[in-house]
């Protein structure tokens, strides 16, 4: 058998140049290069530039504002090729622009080929009647979004947003390039996905490889069809072929190409299943296009065997109903993440970035990511690894916080759109919700076009999200659900007792305080989180010495939150937050320590709250809560609770605790304390469970210890009442199997400030890779700073006496090591690696 495939798609990547272009009656503005660049393919205008030393880096300081000018020029890229003398005696040639970020027009030898407005849509476009032998020239010719949008406005109307400019909403480009708040304005240009030729007789086209399971779990069926492009002969055939995640050819058959459908039984399948419920097996099927002995196109996937329901069911006891993902099965609770891209220069990110990114959710005991619709549908790789993970993915069109219109060459592009967005991504078995927009309702409603009383006929997106969509879905992917928005679901999109909800009552809204999520609820809480700076190391990246305090411009610049009337308001609530649980900050470190300590603290709170309503079987109070949001796209102070070094925040280390398959939750109200374990376990556990109360000084002044049976998946109550701890004592609770700790949860004298906080005396000592340290008192939120390097934990609430063993990787230098409490000093380790004697203050 001969294997021709990948020699027929020649990608076209080098020999690009890029020039700005002048529009009609406006001169170039004066920064632009007047000489065209040497170009990446695929790229964006703004990273040649950026490496080419030609803008200054938009991510530092206020850079960010000197290079706007980019993103409103319009630029000429220029490919001069000579196709193969193959490529002109096929049969078929293609050429294959697989995304064209924005308005573009393609021509080749001068002739216009493709005119482009989606950023999402990948074009094929024949092109045998434009090449010739010899030199072709293509060009790509791209037009600055921004008065392309305010002509639309002027003919449509003015629409309102959250967020960016309000002409975002008519262009179909990732929203968050028009600036978010948590992420810079950076209008980038360009061809940012790949672009190639594709010679071939006949390939396949709009490959589906569904494998469903049997309600009964004993059986999978995988269903594919095939339509084939180009010149057919009558016996090309297509072989399907499965193999088991072990290798092993599980099922086999081959079909005709003309019409090719066919299903292929799977006994006894291996199912998929999300991390910690179970493996996450994979079985690989491939499609074959032959052609007598000739392999004409070959398709891999990799496919999960995974029962999928989304239940919306009574509570007992409740109104409303539940929103629980039960997979295999089993009912999930979806503790995790919102994601948002990684980077406003696509193209840099690489798939190492974004399995590292996704392998941090996936150690923080995260089951859900969800892809926010104010980005991108992001590449396989990130998909590959989600499935990989055991990640269940919760994906948005990409509708995010506006107003959308739906006049009809809008709803044709976004159709083009979502059908390759589904087309591309529906056999990911990590993929377990499609969802039509986010907070759109929220807004629709806050404009009086939506919810009880609303003028839905002013809400003409309704025509995307409650038909366009659902049909695309239910056509292309009916095994997976659809959900309308995030959030929706009840009488409006903020009901906590229908369909999923997002908290911003915390942070936004009435800012109420962190400690009070559980007021807050909703029947999945798709969205919550309160800010916090990134870490030193990361704010040292973009700022100068002179630039580190809270309230600079360079500081408060890389806060991009702001009020409904547009000002910048982070760092304002931010100060509440702050002033809520401690004093006002003596130093910059100190305040980014404790600032970061109340968002861990929140997350606490919060997933306490949510978590703790999982309830049982028939009584699912709460089944999901998201954070907003994992991570960073440009070094910043926002809710991300890793930041664009890639550092986790101490709110990475509280989340990872609250979401550990068997946690100790617990409260505290007045004297009394209330607890709970929470189980994501298949099985029931007997654990046992300490408590251990102190005084601030360390004296301890209460030891208490049971058994507890933990229900399997479910939240077992914890008998305290008896136990009294006064308001100024900190009480431990301990969950142990054997003699190993799973999980603790501490419970402080709060507000913290009101409380005289003694040193509790850390003792720290760097030996090769392991840095012990030892408390003397109670130790509340010990953190350890190491530049770059990623401590294997941090953020630890510690007992008098207790010493733990936290190890570092990477490049160590011991200057870089400092390791800090609430109430205490700064101690570092010892240049030498011995250790400190008594608490070094820096
Ligand atoms: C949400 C998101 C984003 C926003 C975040 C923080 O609701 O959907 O639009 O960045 O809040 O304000």
């Amino acid at each position: 058998m001969t294997h021709v495939s990948p020699g027929h798609l020649v990608p076209l990547h080098t020999g690009w140049t890029v020039q700005a272009v002048s529009q009609v009656g406006q001169p170039l503005p004066h920064q632009a290069p007047r000489m065209p660049l040497a170009a990446t393919v695929p790229g964006t205008v703004h990273q040649d530039l950026l490496q080419q030393g030609l803008i200054p880096d938009p991510y530092l300081g206020l850079n960010e504002l000197e290079v706007q000018w980019v993103g409103n020029t319009a630029w000429r890229y220029t490919l001069d090729f000579k196709p193969t003398p193959d490529q002109l005696a096929a049969p078929h040639l293609d050429l294959c622009l697989d995304g064209l970020d924005t308005l573009c027009t393609v021509a080749l030898n001068g002739q216009v080929i493709l005119r482009s407005d989606n950023m999402f849509v990948p074009w094929r476009v024949d092109v045998r009647g434009h090449i010739r032998p010899g030199t072709n020239t293509l060009t790509l010719h791209f037009d600055p979004v921004l008065p392309h949008g305010h002509a639309l406005e002027a003919e449509h109307g003015r629409r309102a947003v959250w967020n960016g400019d309000a002409s975002r909403v008519y262009v179909r480009k990732a929203q968050y390039h028009y600036g978010w708040d948590w992420g810079p304005t950076l209008l980038t240009v360009g061809p940012w996905q790949d672009i190639r030729l594709h010679a071939y007789a006949a390939r396949l086209d709009g490959v589906r490889t569904a494998l469903t399971v049997s309600d009964t779990l004993d059986h999978a069926t995988l269903t594919v069809d095939v339509t084939a492009a180009g010149t057919l002969e009558a016996d090309d055939l297509v072989v399907v072929e499965l193999r088991a995640p072990d290798g092993r050819v599980a099922a086999r058959t081959s079909m005709p190409a003309q019409s090719a459908h066919t299903t292929l039984d799977v006994p006894s399948p291996e199912l998929w299943w999300p991390r910690t419920y179970g493996a996450q097996r994979l079985y690989t099927a491939t499609m074959t296009l032959e052609r007598g002995r000739t392999v004409l196109e070959h398709v891999e996937r990799r496919l999960g065997a995974r029962h999928l329901r989304l239940a919306q069911e009574p509570v007992a006891g409740e109104s409303g109903t539940s929103f629980t993902f039960v997979v295999n099965g089993v009912p999930v609770f979806a503790g995790g993440v919102n994601w948002i891209p990684e980077d406003l220069l696509l193209n840099r990110v690489t798939p190492a970035q974004y399995r590292d990114r996704l392998e941090q959710a996936a150690d923080g005991n995260m089951v859900m990511i969800r892809v926010w619709g104010g980005g991108i549908y992001e590449p396989d790789t990130f998909y590959d690894s989600c499935d990989d993970l055991g990640l269940l993915v919760w994906q948005d069109f990409l509708f995010g916080c506006g107003m959308y219109p739906a006049h009809p060459p809008f709803l044709d592009s976004v159709r083009r759109e979502a059908e390759a967005a589904v087309t591309r991504l529906r056999h990911h078995a990590s993929v377990v919700l499609w969802c039509g927009n986010n907070e759109d309702y929220q807004i629709a409603e806050s404009v009086g076009a939506s919810g009880p009383g609303g003028d839905t006929s002013k809400f003409d997106a309704l025509a995307i999200y409650e038909h366009l969509l659902p049909e695309v879905v239910l056509a292309l992917n009916p095994e997976v659900p659809y959900w309308p928005g995030s959030p929706s679901g009840g009488v409006a999109s903020h009901d906590h007792t229908v369909g999923d909800k997002h908290t911003w009552e915390v942070w936004h809204v009435n800012m109420a305080p962190h400690r009070d999520y559980g007021l807050y609820e909703g029947r999945f809480v798709s969205e919550f989180g309160l800010q916090s700076p990134s870490s030193m190391y990361n704010i040292a990246t973009y700022s100068r010495p002179e630039d580190r305090h809270a309230h600079s411009r360079v500081f408060e610049h890389h806060n991009k939150a702001k009020d409904p009337q547009g000002r910048p308001d982070g760092q304002r609530r931010l100060a509440v937050y702050h002033s809520d649980a401690f004093h006002p900050a003596a130093t910059f470190e100190d305040y980014v320590y404790q600032t970061r300590l109340v968002q861990a603290e929140a997350m606490v709170s919060a997933y306490r709250a949510y978590r703790g309503r999982w309830g049982q079987d028939g009584a699912r109070g709460v089944s999901g809560a998201l954070v907003w949001q994992l991570n960073d796209c440009w070094p910043a102070t926002s809710w991300a609770i890793i930041d664009s070094s890639g550092l986790p925040k101490p709110a990475y280390h509280s989340i990872k605790r609250e979401l550990a398959p068997l946690a100790v939750q617990a409260r505290r109200s007045g004297d009394t304390l209330s607890a709970w374990v929470v189980s994501s376990e298949l099985q029931d556990h007997v654990l046992e469970v300490r408590l251990d109360v102190y005084r601030l000084g360390g004296e301890q002044v209460m030891a208490h210890h049971f058994t507890v049976r933990a229900a399997a998946n479910a939240v077992t109550l914890l008998d305290l009442a008896a136990m009294s701890v006064p308001a100024d004592q900190v009480a431990f609770l301990r969950l142990f199997t054997a003699d190993h700790e799973l999980s603790r949860a501490a419970l402080w004298p709060e507000p913290l400030k009101h409380h005289e906080v003694p040193d509790p005396v850390l003792w720290v000592r760097l030996d090769g890779r392991r840095l012990s340290i030892e408390t003397t008192r109670p130790a509340r939120g010990v953190w350890i700073e190491a530049a770059a390097l990623r401590p294997s934990d941090n953020h630890l609430d510690l007992l008098p006496g207790e010493r733990v063993i936290v190890t570092l990787s990477g490049d160590i230098d011991p200057t870089d090591i400092c390791v800090r409490a609430v109430g205490g000093g700064v101690v570092c380790a010892d240049a030498v690696g011995g250790g400190t004697g008594a608490p070094r203050l820096t």
